[in-house]
């Protein structure tokens, strides 16, 4: 994905020989649950080694611990080598309903870690891990307590940025703000595509349950979501990389990844690389999508919005090939693709905003050839983003739809067949990971994918409501947060025994609230290393596949 890191860590020594050095690899954990835990309704499984033949459940409260479900294990399974290769058992206590706070225990085998039962258990979650991103953000003073331990960072990166790679000579254009994008404090336009783009999906998706959500932010005191205000602080920062002309600058980098520390210390200076389409069709999307989010909240930045998106719109229409840019005098993150899917994506956004039919004809055009994504959407791929806003479109009712109906019909039946077949591979799992454990299912940052398919589940849900869809994204988040080989969560700050050592130049303790990129090439091949940028990096992509997954299971009324 970025190959660019591993050539810089090499060459700096940061660590030594990571491609071929062998995993320090740790035996898989004895019972394996989601550490955060179950709505009182849903499906209640863990696994365990095959040793195990029965099992219970103790509730723990004040008065001590109390038995209150005892049951026989599953008959054993065998795991595929492409994923942990082992013999497991599953635990079912789908019986146990009652909100409160249980740890299963098996006889001479041990004990798995808490969780909780109860409405509320997705919301401290939803909460930190939208919270995270404010802790990214760049170019201002950031603070936040979490369990105890205040985090804090000075002011970053003021100098943004420089202009000599873009022919400006040595000359400042200001372009302070936005999120850091990941372990390293660089800005990319295309990544914030798919990251801004699923946090929009959720607040589409689920208004009901996050649009009252205070993250304590600083905007938290004003009438707007705070999810908006979140989105808001990339999108005041990606307003400075488009050009007069509507073309848009790739990324705001330092020439390496040589610095490590807090970003506030990070003198390196900071350059803008050149234009390319693909950025420019990423910012179109996003800038399209905010000036419908924000029209209720601020006109008058709703129609600045607009203007932009129309600006680079105009731009690509200019650029009907792709261009790429030259970035040369960068080692750092590429983020190469294709334009086509950011072009399909930005036309979605445009007609669902505007309504006009040229947009409609291009999306439509594009569209007819493709298919939702393997692996749910990507910065490489953000086709289903713009797939979701044509099939969920606000034009389309009744006997005014003026989509193309085979078109409809032909993406409905792909998105349920994709959907129907995420159960299916979550069903048959032994860690009920829906993304499956074939070789090329893990994969550099495949948590982030785990989280990212649940927009699938949530789409086919609205369009054929079934309670497994819903179910399947349950065990999604199950997975990332310790129901897996190593009983660990995936995410910063949260769940059982999570990542202490991410990729983050931030340093420890690991700052709270992030999804690290996880295994492979199989299950069992994670370590929580600073040095594994390619398993324990952070990312703005995946926690904002993440915030998704959890918006889904914000629960309101339980404060
Ligand atoms: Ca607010
Ligand atoms: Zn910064």
């Amino acid at each position: 994905m970025r190959p660019a890191i591993l050539l810089t860590l090499l060459s700096l020594g940061l660590i030594a020989h990571a491609a071929d050095k062998p995993l320090n690899l740790t035996p898989g954990a004895s019972i394996r649950v989601n550490s955060i835990g179950f709505l009182p309704t849903s499906t209640k499984q863990a696994t365990t080694l095959a040793t195990a033949k029965n099992f219970r459940v103790l509730r723990l409260d004040s008065s001590g611990e109390r038995e209150v479900f005892s049951a026989a294990a599953s008959a054993p399974i065998q795991t595929a080598a492409s994923d942990t290769n082992e013999t497991l058992r599953i635990l079912d206590f789908s019986a146990v309903t009652e909100p409160g706070h249980y740890v299963i225990d098996i006889p001479d085998l041990g004990r798995s870690a808490p969780f909780n039962i109860g409405t509320d258990i997705w919301n401290t979650p939803f909460t930190t891990v939208t919270r995270a991103m404010y802790l990214w953000r760049c170019g201002t003073e950031v603070t936040g307590t979490h369990n105890g331990i205040t985090y804090h960072q000075h002011a970053c990166h003021l100098d943004d940025g420089w202009l000599d790679h873009v022919g400006g000579g040595h000359k400042r254009h200001a372009s302070n703000g936005g999120w850091h994008d990941a372990g390293d404090y660089n800005k990319y336009v295309v990544n914030a595509g798919v990251t801004v783009g699923l946090m929009f999906k959720a607040l589409e998706h689920f208004p009901a349950r996050i649009t009252a959500v205070n993250l304590g932010i600083p905007e938290s005191a004003n009438t707007t979501p705070d999810l908006l205000d979140e989105i808001r602080w990339e999108l005041d920062w990606l307003f400075t990389m488009q050009l007069e002309d509507g073309r848009v600058y790739h990324k705001l980098s330092s020439p390496n990844f040589r610095f490590w520390g807090p970003a506030a210390n990070d003198k390196d200076p900071r350059y803008f690389a050149p234009w390319g389409t693909n950025a420019t069709a990423h910012f179109t999307a996003m800038m399209a999508a905010a000036a419908r989010h924000f029209r209720a909240h601020d006109p008058a930045f709703a129609d600045r919005c607009l203007k932009a998106a129309e600006l680079s719109w105009a731009c690509l229409l200019k650029h009907p090939q792709q261009i790429d840019p030259d970035q040369s005098a960068f080692q750092t993150g590429g983020y190469g693709a294709p334009d086509y899917s950011a072009r399909l994506w930005a036309a979605a956004e445009l007609w669902e905003t505007t309504g006009h039919a040229s947009h409609l004809h291009e999306f439509e055009t594009r569209a007819a050839k493709v298919a939702f994504s393997e692996n749910g959407p990507g910065w490489g791929d953000v086709n289903d983003l713009g797939l979701a806003t044509y099939l969920f479109s606000g034009h389309a009712t009744g006997k005014n739809d003026p989509r193309d109906h085979v078109l409809v019909r032909r993406l409905t039946d792909d998105l349920l067949h994709h959907a129907d077949r995420a159960v299916t591979t979550a069903a048959a799992n032994a860690h009920a990971r829906p993304l499956g454990v074939e070789r090329q299912d893990w994969s550099w940052g495949c948590n982030g994918n785990v989280a990212g398919q649940t927009l699938q589940l949530h789409l086919a849900d609205r369009l054929r409501p079934d309670p497994r869809f819903r179910e399947t994204a349950q065990l999604a988040l199950g997975h990332l947060f310790g129901r897996n080989y190593h009983g660990r969560s995936y995410v910063t700050g949260l769940g059982a025994n999570p990542p202490q050592h991410p990729h983050d130049r931030r340093g420890e303790p690991a700052w709270p609230g992030y999804l690290v990129g996880g295994a492979w090439p199989d299950g069992r091949s994670w370590v929580d290393e600073l040095g594994s940028y390619e398993r324990n990096e952070i990312a703005i992509n995946w926690n904002g596949a993440l915030i998704y997954a959890l918006a889904a299971f914000v629960e309101p009324a339980a404060k």
